[in-house]
């Protein structure tokens, strides 16, 4: 039977806690920095060379699709009852509202350092403290909206300009790419500023701290992002019948980027999975 994902702020307060204590029980047995160590191995840009899975590539989707599958099926050993809540962004926009409330996520960073100081993750609590990817400590920090620059986060119709491309990605499937859904959601954007960071992107600037670079996964809350955006491709099915995951083949031999994205039918490291696997989960999982 599928499970349900839920939208975070229907949650009812046993299932908060619950959501809360799986993860804190992950963490206290070393496997949620495991993660963590994971995201920050397969954080590789396009400027470099060899093959992306993970980010400014096609696989985008589908690596974050797998990875979340994984932490949720961790979860899942703990307490069954659990799924991964999501956060839509393009409604709870407020700092006071789901997730950041004390009994799921806490909320914002101090002032003076950006620590997070209230809720279950805040570093005085004592279950969360921070050990892989550390350059600020080993606390967990937030600057949501971004008091010194403020930010915005996308709104409804600048995801709805993402679902509305029917293609799902275009050559040369990496960062630069002005059309396809996968990017238009993973959010590359052009031009400088602020503006340059799309959906998916500009969500990790806007909470800021911890969220900023490849060891974003020390933040919740990337968990609770991340399925709203999975839950995007889902829709983008939906909209797009008949649809798939590009590139189908693999770019050959004098293609620019040859063994550097994973085509539909290739394995996406670190997983012995494909991206066709993966764009059908439904017997898995569905969203509420
Ligand atoms: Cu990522």
């Amino acid at each position: 039977m599928a499970y349900t994902r839920k939208d975070v702020s229907t949650l009812t307060r046993t299932e908060r806690r619950r959501f809360v204590d799986a993860m804190l029980e992950l963490k206290r047995r070393g496997e949620y920095d495991e993660f963590v160590r994971m995201h920050l191995e397969y954080y590789t840009s396009d400027g470099e060379d060899g093959l992306r899975t993970a980010h400014m590539t096609p696989s985008f989707l589908p690596w974050h699709r797998q990875f979340l599958l994984d932490l949720e099926r961790a979860l899942r050993r703990i307490d069954a009852s659990v799924t991964m809540p999501y956060w839509d962004w393009t409604r709870d926009r407020s700092t006071a509202s789901a997730p950041w409330t004390d009994d799921l996520l806490g909320g914002n960073g101090r002032r003076s350092d950006h620590r997070v100081t209230t809720g279950p993750f805040a570093y005085a609590a004592g279950h969360w403290t921070i050990k892989e990817g550390v350059t600020d400590g080993k606390a967990l920090t937030r600057d949501l909206g971004r008091a010194g620059a403020p930010i915005a986060l996308p709104t409804k119709a600048e995801l709805d300009r993402a679902l509305a491309d029917s293609v799902y990605d275009v050559w040369p499937w990496d960062s630069t790419v002005t059309k396809g859904f996968r990017n238009k959601l993973e959010g590359w954007g052009t031009g400088g500023g602020s503006a340059s960071w799309l959906n998916h992107n500009r969500v990790h600037r806007w909470v800021g701290g911890a969220m900023l670079g490849g060891a974003s996964v020390n933040d919740p809350v990337f968990w609770l992002h991340h399925a709203f955006v999975d839950l995007q491709w889902y829709r983008w099915q939906r909209r797009h019948p008949g649809a798939r995951y590009l590139p189908a083949r693999a770019p050959g031999p004098s293609d620019e980027q040859h063994d550097r994205v994973v085509a539909r039918d290739q394995k996406l490291p670190p997983w012995d999975v494909t991206p066709a696997a993966l764009e059908d989960v439904s017997r898995v999982y569905r969203y509420a």
